[in-house]
């Protein structure tokens, strides 16, 4: 098994192999920090009390957990001070969160999802933190929230790292920094970040897929097929039985794919077409379609690489479809015909 810390690792990429830079290795370990503190007010539980509503709606129309408003508050808290950050956006927030002028300004622009799963909280399955960081361009004007929009309008491409933790049966952590995957599990005794696995892989072949069913009379008719496809079995044109799971929290289906592979799909439906999917290009699908090619896996909207999308809105919503490369492929292909 690998050895050493998120620390270590992060030391190596910054001094050994020149990846990042001491700010980026800095901004990592803090957001590590941050979800650290999440995980720790999640296990609490009813004993803390930070379950159910928190009575208020997000940017997009969604009731708030009283989780997701102190996952955003920790990050933001975290964050703010160390000098490395130009501003701050989260699904949470409708405007970005510029850096308080008492502060030094950073280079790095962050934006996460504080708490993924949301409909998860309550019912004790795994939820998770995802973060993707990209740099601030040259001149970029952060005199006010509604200006600073414009700084975080990049394309997957231009990240410069990218992650999730997953608050599971154990505390994990995935990173990218554009130099392959690697896993670090929380070691709760000593308060750090433990490196598990490295140069993680996804099969590009799979037998599992995770979609929510009850959309199906929704769907555009290649997710039909496909899906119908994988449902025939050993007796369709695919030629294999096919399992299905679906847990609701993006990090949980997607670092099941990161484990053992699968394809995970929440495509585009005739009922929030004119949103343009559901999940959130800039700090869902950036991120995961980030990891996912770093490990070895595709990741596109049926039509197009996620990564390649030039945004026009911080919280843009696009379909997604991405794991086991021939899978996706598969069904990208079926897009195409
Ligand atoms: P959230 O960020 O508000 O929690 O929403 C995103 C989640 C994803 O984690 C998950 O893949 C999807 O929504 C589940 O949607 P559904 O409830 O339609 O199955
Ligand atoms: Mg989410």
């Amino acid at each position: 098994m690998a050895q050493g810390t998120l620390a270590r690792y992060l030391t190596e990429e910054q001094r050994d192999k020149g990846v990042i830079t001491a700010d980026l290795k800095f901004l990592i370990e803090i957001v590590s920090r941050a979800c650290q503190a999440i995980s720790i007010a999640i296990g609490k539980g009813s004993l803390g009390g930070v379950l159910g509503e928190a009575g208020s709606d997000n940017v997009q129309g969604e009731a708030q957990k009283k989780l997701d408003v102190l996952s955003n508050e920790i990050l933001l808290d975290a964050n703010e001070w160390g000098g490395h950050l130009a501003a701050m956006a989260s699904e949470e927030m409708d405007l970005p969160h510029t850096i308080p002028h008492r502060y030094p300004q950073g280079e790095y622009l962050l934006l996460f999802d504080p708490l993924d799963g949301s409909s998860n909280i309550d019912v004790n399955v795994s939820i998770g933190t995802i973060f993707s960081v990209l740099k601030c361009p040259e001149g970029a004007d952060l005199s006010s929230p509604e200006a600073a929009e414009a700084a975080f309008l990049q394309p997957g491409t231009a990240q410069v790292a990218a992650g999730y933790a997953v608050y599971g049966p154990t505390t994990l952590l995935v990173l990218t920094v554009g130099d392959g995957v690697v896993v670090f599990t929380l070691d709760r005794e000593h308060g750090h970040f433990v490196l598990t696995q490295d140069n993680v892989q996804i099969p590009a072949d799979t037998k599992e897929f995770a979609i929510n069913l009850s959309n199906q009379r929704f769907w555009e008719a290649p997710v039909q097929r496909y899906v119908a496809e994988m449902q025939q079995g050993t007796a369709g044109p695919l030629g294999k039985d096919y399992n299905m799971r679906w847990v609701a929290s993006m990090v949980a289906d997607v670092h099941r794919i990161m484990t053992r592979g699968g394809i995970f799909m929440y495509p585009l439906d005739s009922k929030m077409k004119d949103k343009g999917g559901k999940l959130r290009l800039m700090y869902e699908a950036n991120p995961m379609a980030f990891l996912v090619e770093q490990a070895g896996g595709t990741a596109t909207t049926g039509r197009q690489r996620i990564l390649e999308i030039m945004p026009n809105q911080l919280h843009q919503r696009v379909p997604v479809i991405l794991g086991s490369k021939n899978e996706v492929d598969r069904i990208t292909g079926y897009h195409a015909a």
